[in-house]
Order: C-alpha cells, then structure tokens, then sequence
C-alpha cells in the first residue's frame, strides 16, 4: 500500500503538468496555447552575394528562445541583430521586412525609455561582435519571442521569419533599427 501510494504521486503531478502546458491562461484568464518548450528551429545566413556564412539554431525554453550562431566575413566589431517579420531573404534583405513586432506602435531599442512591455520592439537582440578575423560566435537569449507561438510571437508563423544582421551597431535607442545601417547577413528561420 505505501509503496503504491508513493508510486501514485508523480504520476498525478505530470498529469497535472500534461494539463497545464496543454491549457495556460494568463493573468486575465484568457486561454493562449502554451510555448512548446524544446522546440527547434535554425537559419542558415548568407550574404549580399548569396554565399552562406553562418547558422544560427534556436530552441524554445520555458521562459524564451536561445539562440545560438556562428558567422564569418563580418568586418571586425559590433553588428546590430534583429528578428525580423518575413521569413525571406531575395530577392534583396529588404524582403525580411522590418522587425518582428506584436504592434505597429513598437519601440525599438533595449535601452530604449519609451519601452514598455505592451509596446517593446520584439525582433531586439544585443549587438553580435565579430573578432579581428571578422568571426562571430555568440549565444542569445530573448523572451520576447517563441518558436512557434504562445506567450509572445512566433519565430514560424504565416510569413516566417528571419535573423538579419546589419553592418553597424545597434545603438539600442534610435527608431528603428538604433542606426545599424545596411543588413550584411539574412538567415530564413525554419
Ligand atoms: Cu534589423
């Protein structure tokens, strides 16, 4: 009997585990589908020419995405990097569009005080900084985002999405893109 009863324990708390990923609610008690924790998804990243010069991978967490990339051909230093809202890269890096939002009233900029968690910009991402040998390597993590959809916007949803990286830094302030200039690097996110 005890033995049974020790066994029955776990098993009602994943039971309640399956149902609460199954059902979340917020604080307002509206439904959403819960974030797919280990989910995946990765983007080879090519440049203006169309050679491929990096990947990135992306795996859903329970509280946000971490990205993890590796990328050549950059000139040294600091590179703005955003998620931007189209899941395409031709026939220029303007397709990818502008960055993924879940408002067209969107701040950009993580130091930005206009910012607010109704109007945060959700493609921001802190600046990638390649080597001398114009080599980046470099771990993200963002909970303004999910794989699949959820809490926040979907990396795959409709229109896909994309991981842009831009030729200056990305001062973290300046509407809309903290003045990271032209996009040197576009990877489709699938
Ligand atoms: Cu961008």
């Amino acid at each position: 009997m005890i033995s049974w009863s020790i066994w029955r324990i776990p098993a009602l708390v994943a039971c309640f585990l399956l149902m609460a990923a199954a059902c979340g609610s917020d604080d307002n008690g509206q439904a959403y589908e819960a974030d797919r924790v280990g989910a995946t998804a990765s983007a080879s990243i090519v440049n203006p020419d169309g050679d491929v010069v990096g990947s990135a991978e992306f795996e859903q967490g329970p509280t946000g995405v971490l990205i993890t990339m590796s990328m050549s051909g950059l000139t040294p230093g600091a590179h703005g990097i955003h998620l931007h809202e189209v899941g395409a890269c031709t026939p220029d890096f303007k397709a990818a569009g502008g960055h993924l939002t879940a408002t067209d009233e969107a701040q950009h900029g993580l130091k930005n005080p206009e910012r607010t968690v109704d109007n945060h910009d959700n493609g921001d991402l802190p600046n990638l900084y390649a080597a001398a040998d114009g080599i980046a390597q470099a771990e993200f993590f963002t909970s303004l985002v999910t794989i699949s959809g959820g809490s926040m916007p979907a990396l795959l949803d409709a229109d896909g999405s994309t991981l842009v990286i831009h030729e200056n830094p990305d001062d973290h302030l300046t509407q809309p893109i903290g003045g990271a200039g032209g996009r040197v690097g576009c990877g489709i996110i699938r």
